[in-house]
C-alpha cells in the first residue's frame, strides 16, 4: 500500500493557506503516489479555489485527494505515516496523541512560510523534539536557494504555460470567456490583486499616461471593491483624450469573479504585468515569467518590509543598477499605505515609479524569464518533502 499522508490546515484569513496546502496535497498525490487526506478546518475558501466543491459537506474526493473537514472535538480513525501541518496549525490533540502510540512512528513535518530572508537556510529540516511525547517535528522551509525546500511547481505547469502564452487563439478564448471581448492587439494587460490600502487608484490614474489601450483586470476582492467604489460597477472605462496624439487615451477596468485557481494562473500568464500578494499568487507570478508587483502580507510590526527587502535583494540581482532601481522603486510605493505625492526628498509615489516600471518592460520581462528558469532548474518543493521524508525513514 502506497504511504498515506495527513495534511492539515486551518484558515488564519485569505486564501493563502488553503491555496498552499490543496496544491501540495493535489501534488504528493498525482505526482509522487501517496494516499493524501487534506483537513480543512474552513471549506468555503476551498470551494472559492475549487468551485466545484460543497462547502456544507465534511468530504470530498477531489483530483484523489480526500478532502475532509477538520472539526474539533476530532475523531482519529487512522494515523498517517507522515503528517504535515502547515503554517505551524498543530495538528488535533487527539492525532497527536496517537501519532505518539503509533508504531513506527509518523513523520511530523511542519510546512513553514515562504521568505527570502537568509535565516532561512540555517532553519530548513531542523528537527523539534516534542517536550512532552516521543515524537520529533520537522521544520520544512520553502525558499528561493539550494538549501531550502524549495517552491511549489507541479511536473506540467511550465509546458501548460508555454503552450498558452504561445497559443494566440487559446489565449482569446480566455479572455473572451473573462470579459465577453478579446482585447485591443497592443493592450496592456494588468492583473490586479492587492491587499487594503494598495495604491490602486493611483496606478490607475497613472496607467492614463500610457501610449495606448490598458486593460486592468481585478477578480473579487480588495482591489475590485476599491475600484467599483471609485469607478461604476463592473467594467468601465477611464477615457482621456491624448490632444497632442488626437488619440484617445483608454484604461478599461474589469471586476472579474474570483477565479478557479487554474483559471488564475491563466490570467497571469495572459497579462503583461501581474500586481500580486500574499504567497501562492506570489509564487504563480513566478511561474508566469512575466513583470509582477508583490503586496507583502502587511503584519503591525511592520516585519513585511524585511521580507520585501529580502527577496528585492535576491530578485534585482543581475539587473543593472537602473533596471533594479525602477523595480525596488516601484514595489515599495506599491507597499506604501496610500500613495503621498513625493514631497521634497520623499520616496517617490506610484506617480513616478510606473512609469519608470513600464519603461524597462522589455528588460524586467526578459528578466521574470531569467529568473523563472532559474528557480526552474531546482527541484520543485513537493518532490523535495518526499524525498526528505524518505531520508528521515533511514
Ligand atoms: O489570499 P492571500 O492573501 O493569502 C495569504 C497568504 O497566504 C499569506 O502568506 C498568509 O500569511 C495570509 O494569507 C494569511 O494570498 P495568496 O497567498 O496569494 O493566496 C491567494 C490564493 O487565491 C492563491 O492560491 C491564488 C488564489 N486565487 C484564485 O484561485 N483565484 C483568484 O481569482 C485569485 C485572485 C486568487
Amino acid at each position: 500500500m502506497s504511504e498515506r499522508w495527513d495534511i492539515f490546515c486551518r484558515v488564519v484569513d485569505n486564501f493563502g493557506d488553503v491555496g498552499v496546502s490543496w496544491r501540495l496535497a493535489r501534488q504528493v498525490s498525482r505526482e509522487h503516489g501517496k494516499r493524501v487526506r487534506l483537513w480543512l478546518d474552513d471549506l468555503t475558501v476551498f470551494a472559492k479555489l475549487r468551485p466545484e466543491v460543497d462547502p456544507a459537506c465534511d468530504a470530498h474526493t477531489v483530483d484523489g485527494v480526500e478532502v475532509r473537514r477538520l472539526r474539533e472535538p476530532f475523531t482519529v480513525d487512522e494515523v498517517a505515516d507522515v503528517v504535515v501541518e502547515t503554517f505551524g496549525c498543530d495538528p488535533p490533540e487527539a492525532y497527536v496523541e496517537r501519532m505518539a502510540e503509533r508504531e513506527p512512528r509518523p513523520r511530523w513535518i511542519n510546512l513553514e512560510y515562504l521568505s527570502a530572508e537568509d535565516w532561512v537556510e540555517g532553519s530548513h529540516a531542523l528537527p523539534s523534539p516534542n517536550p512532552r511525547l516521543p515524537l520529533v517535528k520537522h521544520y520544512f522551509f520553502p525558499g528561493f536557494t539550494a538549501k531550502t525546500g524549495g517552491l511549489l511547481r507541479e511536473e506540467s505547469l511550465l509546458r501548460r504555460r508555454d503552450e498558452f502564452q504561445s497559443d494566440p487563439g487559446a489565449q482569446a478564448a480566455f479572455w473572451k470567456s473573462l470579459t465577453g471581448k478579446a482585447p485591443p492587439e497592443n493592450a496592456l494587460k494588468i492583473s490586479l490583486f492587492t491587499y487594503a490600502g494598495a495604491p490602486v487608484e493611483s496606478l490607475a490614474r497613472s496607467c492614463r499616461q500610457y501610449p495606448g489601450p490598458v486593460w486592468l483586470i481585478a477578480p473579487e476582492g480588495t482591489a475590485a471593491a476599491y475600484l467599483r467604489s471609485r469607478l461604476t460597477p463592473a467594467h468601465d472605462t477611464i477615457r482621456r483624450n491624448d490632444h497632442s496624439s488626437g488619440r484617445r487615451r483608454e484604461v478599461e477596468v474589469f471586476n472579474t469573479p474570483f477565479l478557479p485557481q487554474t483559471r488564475y494562473d491563466l490570467l497571469l500568464w495572459a497579462c503583461d504585468v501581474n500586481f500580486v500578494r500574499g504567497e501562492d499568487s506570489f509564487v504563480r507570478a513566478q511561474w508566469a515569467a512575466r513583470p509582477f508587483v508583490w503586496h507583502v502580507y502587511p503584519t503591525a510590526d511592520n516585519a513585511h518590509y524585511v521580507k520585501l527587502a529580502a527577496f528585492l535583494a535576491r530578485y534585482t540581482e543581475g539587473l543593472d543598477r537602473a533596471h533594479a532601481a525602477a523595480v525596488s522603486g516601484m514595489w515599495e510605493a506599491w507597499n506604501r499605505r496610500d500613495d503621498p505625492p513625493a514631497p521634497e526628498g520623499m520616496r517617490p509615489g506610484i506617480a513616478d515609479c510606473w512609469p519608470a516600471f513600464m519603461a524597462r518592460r522589455e528588460a524586467l520581462a526578459a528578466h521574470a524569464r531569467y529568473w523563472c528558469d532559474r528557480l526552474a532548474a531546482r527541484p520543485d518543493l513537493a518532490a523535495a518533502l518526499v524525498d526528505f521524508t524518505n531520508k528521515l525513514l533511514k
